[in-house]
């Protein structure tokens, strides 16, 4: 093949956020769009690494991957990439992208050096949705800061790019095609999509163990993939492993636009499993499975139900955590740490202060993991956003952390399946609460708010902080049962591994009885700003952990409003989504 060096220019807005680029298909249609920020990541590695690579090009599957795919091939051919392995049909969750990156053996012996991953996540797909991009490294996790801010100052200066006029390549075939060019030879290896990550999920679960509880009688099961890439390993583990019935599984064929709806597990977005598991108002007729679960489009996030019963992403981190020697091989040997991202609710403090494990709160995003994971300092870590994980991977994942809830049921029910009550995913959560005391949570999300008003709350927010008298006079004002603020301040987060500071992490509040009010902007989103406001509060009496969350919550979200002037911002009288 020829190289080609073609002129451009650069286009605005091309910062990764919270996990890479995130646009309207149509913008990133553009000519040259996709091609100015695949050059400017070659050039930030710089090319003494990318030439000679060997990376992996796939992705959630959504509208727009395939041409994405030959295009990033073609540049990766002119930029003097080695090879390129491509999962069948573009298909890569972004969990088994870490999995390979981390895992696979080419089958010339090669090894992967990093990855572009094709996805927006849980933001809705088709034409005139969204797409994605990021770059994850060699060790399997996303891009760090110190990368990803040089993309966006190559972006803003690019000149040219290369590509070669290579023919597409059938990625719907596995098989490696050779090509050879001015600098020498260039594969393109299409590879099976789940092998590698369902070698990785057995060699960490027991997956005969789990396999007699999916089969047993006793035990009903629903999996929801919201037409995500999930789909794809769905039935290979649950079905073909581990026994699950056909019938379990919803929406698991991977679709381009998720069938019309917004792939995120939570009970606003899965309608269809919320009304199955006996919640929501639409709930189905008949006894609800006794566990339910939902993946996101890219299949990193999970939604944990059982039976009428909502799991919050931040107690399901913290049991996981409190399980995991006695449930899953993989931690036998006991935890080296947990890690938790700052909106999330305390519930793993708890657990970590209690087992005397390393803790470490870090900002929003999972690159913040990373660093920890490679330093031998953390196991097991999660969001409140539906995401958990551990350091199998660098990436938050979703079927992973149902195989650990699956772990947790077996284990606690191993002398139950032939006689005896089931322990069920509720009696789990309540027991939970009763040792280690329950923290109530809430997330509201305001989406597509005017940037600029947005800025303004935010803003405003800040200024507040100076004056804490000033805040708790509002704080009274707006309700006299609420605990009062004693510190307020925006979150900044130094590495305890490489040093580096990141500022600006989310505005806190802190209640002298340990309930916190935190806001901040979406870095995911891809029109206008989205408001996220966190609000926590824990209960250690016993008697007290039963009640409704919102309920209980209500007097904080009051306070929260008044501080933030919500309406006064926004002109929003309420959330568009509360999770
Ligand atoms: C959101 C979540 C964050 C998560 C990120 C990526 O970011 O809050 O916890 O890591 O999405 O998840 P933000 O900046 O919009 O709040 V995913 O499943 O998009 O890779
Ligand atoms: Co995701």
């Amino acid at each position: 093949f020829k190289v080609t060096r073609v002129q451009t220019t650069p286009f605005d807005g091309q910062k990764p956020g919270t996990s890479g680029l995130r646009k309207k298909v149509k913008v990133f249609k553009q000519p040259h769009y996709l091609e100015n920020f695949v050059q400017s990541t070659f050039n930030a590695l710089t090319a003494e690494k990318v030439r000679g690579a060997t990376l992996v090009v796939s992705g959630d599957g959504r509208y727009f991957s395939k041409d994405a795919v030959q295009i990033i091939v073609k540049m990766s051919a002119a930029n003097g990439v080695r090879r390129v392995w491509v999962g069948q049909n573009a298909l890569l969750s972004t969990p088994a992208v870490s999995a390979v990156i981390r895992e696979r053996v080419g089958v010339d012996g090669s090894k992967a050096t990093g990855a572009f991953i094709l996805t927006a996540s849980h933001n809705p797909g088709g034409p005139n949705e969204d797409f994605g991009i990021k770059y994850n490294m060699e060790n399997g996790g996303p891009a760090p800061e110190g990368i990803t801010n040089k993309i966006y100052e190559n972006t803003t200066t690019i000149k040219e790019y290369l590509t070669a006029d290579l023919p597409n390549v059938d990625i719907s075939a596995i098989g490696v095609t050779n090509f050879s060019g001015p600098e020498g030879q260039f594969d393109v290896e299409v590879f099976d999509s789940a092998n590698d990550y369902v070698k990785l999920m057995k060699s960490i679960f027991d997956f005969e163990s789990i396999r007699k509880l999916l089969t047993s009688p006793k035990f009903t099961f629903c999996y929801d993939a919201l037409h995500g890439v999930a789909g794809a390993y769905a039935a290979r583990i649950f079905v073909e492993e581990l026994g699950a019935k056909e019938s379990s599984l919803l929406n698991c064929v991977p679709k381009e636009d998720f069938g019309g709806g917004h792939p995120d597990p939570n009970l606003t977005y899965a309608k269809e499993l919320v009304a199955r598991m006996g919640l929501g108002k639409s709930r189905s007729e008949g006894e609800p499975p006794e566990f339910g679960a939902a993946a996101d489009g890219d299949a990193d996030r999970n939604m944990i139900l059982g039976k009428r019963f909502f799991v919050t992403p931040s107690d399901s981190v913290a049991i996981i955590a409190a399980n995991a020697v006695d449930s899953v091989p993989y931690f036998s040997t006991g935890l080296k740490g947990v890690a938790r991202s700052m909106p999330t609710s305390a519930a793993l403090d708890v657990v970590a202060k209690h087992l005397n494990l390393k803790f470490f709160e870090v900002p929003t995003g999972w690159k913040f993991f990373g660093n920890l994971m490679d330093a031998g300092l953390c196991s097991i870590c999660g969001e409140e956003s539906f995401g958990t994980g551990s350091d199998h991977i660098r990436e938050k994942d979703g079927i992973w952390a149902v195989l650990a809830w699956l772990s947790i049921l077996a284990y606690k029910n191993k002398d139950n399946l032939n006689g005896g009550k089931l322990v069920t995913v509720e009696d789990i959560v309540r027991k939970h609460w009763a040792t280690y005391g329950r923290h109530y949570y809430t997330r509201f999300d305001y989406e597509n708010v005017d940037a600029n008003a947005a800025k303004n709350l935010m803003a405003h927010l800040v200024k507040l902080q100076s004056s804490l008298a000033e805040v708790n006079d509002i704080v009274k004002k707006a309700r006299s049962d609420v605990s009062k603020v004693v510190h307020g301040d925006e979150f900044e987060y130094k590495d305890p591994v490489d040093g580096s500071i990141s500022s600006h992490q989310g505005i806190r509040y802190l209640f002298e009885d340990g309930s916190r009010l935190i806001f901040r902007l979406s870095g995911t989103g891809s029109e206008g700003a989205t408001i996220r406001l966190y609000i926590e509060q824990y209960e250690k009496d016993p008697a007290k952990t039963g009640r409704d969350s919102q309920e209980a919550l209500a007097p904080l979200v009051e306070v929260a409003l008044k501080l933030s002037k919500m309406q006064e911002f926004t002109g929003r009288c309420a959330p568009t989504v509360i999770t």
